[in-house]
């Protein structure tokens, strides 16, 4: 049974009757002194004991969802959230299109629905082990909060994906829960199940890149997620998706405002050519270019978790209506696409061409059609920022096949611009398409934190707004 209002009453808020399920109760409970365990040894460094002015997900109504107040994150209320039912919803793709979703877990599609909830929460808590070092060089106590908010959602998406193991599978969900708190990001014997979740994210404008792109592969999962039959998985993703709209927000603004910076600083310092790196890093701020090498490669890594391009595991789940499309219940056809195709992009005879195929193998290859649509926006809205400031520079996405490693174009080399080269000639190349060591040391060196509530780090312009109506020199963080 699932209701609007949350209970609070009990050690783990929720809206999905904990109180009177003794059983999935007793499951919860066991696992949350291993999930405390996990984020105190693996969640934020060094600042546990900080007061974080955080939103806690308090309700599942479109308005007035959360509060703010000031909180330790090991006593964040992690709570399980269901976004409310929506009457007499049916399947709204594949072979079962227009039967009603199903409450409990068809047996013949058990082992697929696990497996992609099971992937889905991996990516939650990896998130966070990435991040964990990067409170300790804040440019503000205003990004510090926007890190630790991010970070403290991810915990509470874990808990929606352990929520759905423990109720739906048994014993098997039970170990997959506990398998999710021991893998770990990077580790060589235990990794994270998907790539782009094992690499470093070693600074803040990675941090922006990752939660510009990579959540936003989140975003575009959990939306074709929020399509699935199996209606609990559904709604969790729904409410998962009301908070990941600010872990964008959090990655557009802040690489909007590293560009705002620089270029304002360009044009304090009279430095017009965006390419006099040596100029432009006197100055303290981060070259266009360098911010260009940033965001070829969160973006190639971020596509490599739309997994290949033909999938016949995309097919089946699409078929079996676990796994719908981007917005399936607002597009307009048969939602079974037997006889329908889709444009995908192939290698054939050393080029790079589209070529039709069955709309049902190329699942993977929309989503991420999708995708690409969505993360162009808000690089267009960066590039007004550098017009405004009067530099000559476009910051652009690189083409689909580059520096790809799952699918396709896994095994070729491509440049930014889309040409199939040789190795050898991508080697030469990577030092102007990818971040350098020397990128790497100078973008290190100007993470210094900046504690005072109001001061910014200077290579990063200050928001236009606080949060929540608060100004931007609220003491969004205060230090023990
Ligand atoms: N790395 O048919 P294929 C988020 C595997 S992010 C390693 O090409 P499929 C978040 C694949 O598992 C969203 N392995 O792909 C963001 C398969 O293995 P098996 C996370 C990979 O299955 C920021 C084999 O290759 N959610 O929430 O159609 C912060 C062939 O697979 C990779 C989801 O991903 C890779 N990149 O699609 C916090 C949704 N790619 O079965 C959170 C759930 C593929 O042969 N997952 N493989 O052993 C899925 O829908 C699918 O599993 C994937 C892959 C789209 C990821
Ligand atoms: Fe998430
Ligand atoms: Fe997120």
């Amino acid at each position: 049974m699932t209701t609007e209002t949350v209970d609070y009453d009990l050690l783990i808020p929720n809206n999905v009757g904990l109180a009177g399920d003794p059983k999935l109760r007793r499951a919860l409970e066991q696992w949350h002194p291993g999930y405390i365990d996990w984020w105190m040894s693996m969640g934020p460094d060094g600042f546990q004991m900080a007061d974080v002015w955080l939103r806690t997900a308090i309700s599942v109504e479109k308005e007035g969802w959360a509060k703010f107040d000031y909180v330790k994150m090991p006593e964040y209320r992690w709570g399980i959230l269901l976004a409310p039912e929506v009457e007499n919803r049916t399947i709204p793709c594949g072979e079962h299109v227009g039967e009603p979703v199903w409450t409990e877990v068809p047996g013949a599609y058990r082992a697929m629905l696990r497996r992609l909830i099971v992937i889905q929460g991996d990516t939650e808590p990896a998130s966070v082990e990435q991040q964990r070092f990067l409170g300790s060089t804040a440019p503000s106590i205003y990004d510090m909060r926007n890190l630790f908010q991010v970070n403290v959602e991810e915990g509470r998406h874990l808990w929606a994906m352990v929520y759905l193991l423990q109720k739906y599978f048994g014993r098997d969900g039970r170990e997959e829960a506990q398998e999710l708190l021991e893998r770990q990001s990077g580790s060589a014997d235990k990794p994270r199940m998907l790539g782009a979740f094992n690499e470093a994210t070693p600074d803040w404008l990675s941090f922006f890149m990752f939660t510009y792109f990579t959540d936003r592969d989140g975003k575009m999962q959990l939306e074709a997620l929020a399509q699935s039959g199996f209606d609990p998985l559904s709604r969790t993703c729904r409410f998962m998706l009301a908070e990941e709209a600010h872990h964008m927000f959090v990655g557009y603004t802040g690489v909007k405002r590293i560009v705002e910076r620089t270029a304002q600083a360009m044009a304090d310092g009279g430095v017009e050519d965006p390419y006099d790196t040596e100029a432009i890093r006197r100055l303290g701020v981060i070259d266009l270019p360098a911010i260009q090498r940033k965001t070829n490669l969160h973006f190639s890594l971020t596509l490599d978790l739309f997994g290949s391009e033909e999938s016949t595991n995309a097919a089946n789940f699409f078929n079996a209506g676990v796994k719908g499309r981007f917005h399936e219940d607002r597009l307009e056809d048969d939602h079974r696409l037997v006889d329908s195709t889709y444009p995908v992009m192939r290698t054939v005879d050393g080029d790079l061409r589209q070529v039709e195929v069955p709309a049902l193998n190329a699942l993977n290859a929309r989503l991420r059609d999708d995708f690409i649509e969505d993360c162009q926006a808000g690089i267009t809205r960066w590039n007004n920022e550098i017009a405004e400031h009067g530099i000559d520079f476009e910051i652009t996405l690189p083409h689909v096949a580059f520096n790809r490693a799952i699918g396709e174009f896994g095994d070729i080399s491509v440049t930014p611009d889309g040409s199939i080269v040789a190795r050898e000639d991508f080697d030469g190349g990577r030092g102007d398409w990818l971040p350098t060591t020397e990128d790497q040391a100078y973008i290190e060196s100007l993470m210094q934190p900046q504690l005072v509530p109001g001061e910014f780090a200077g290579w990063i312009a200050p928001p236009s707004r606080g949060i929540q109506g608060k100004p931007t020199d609220f003491e969004y963080v205060k230090l023990p």
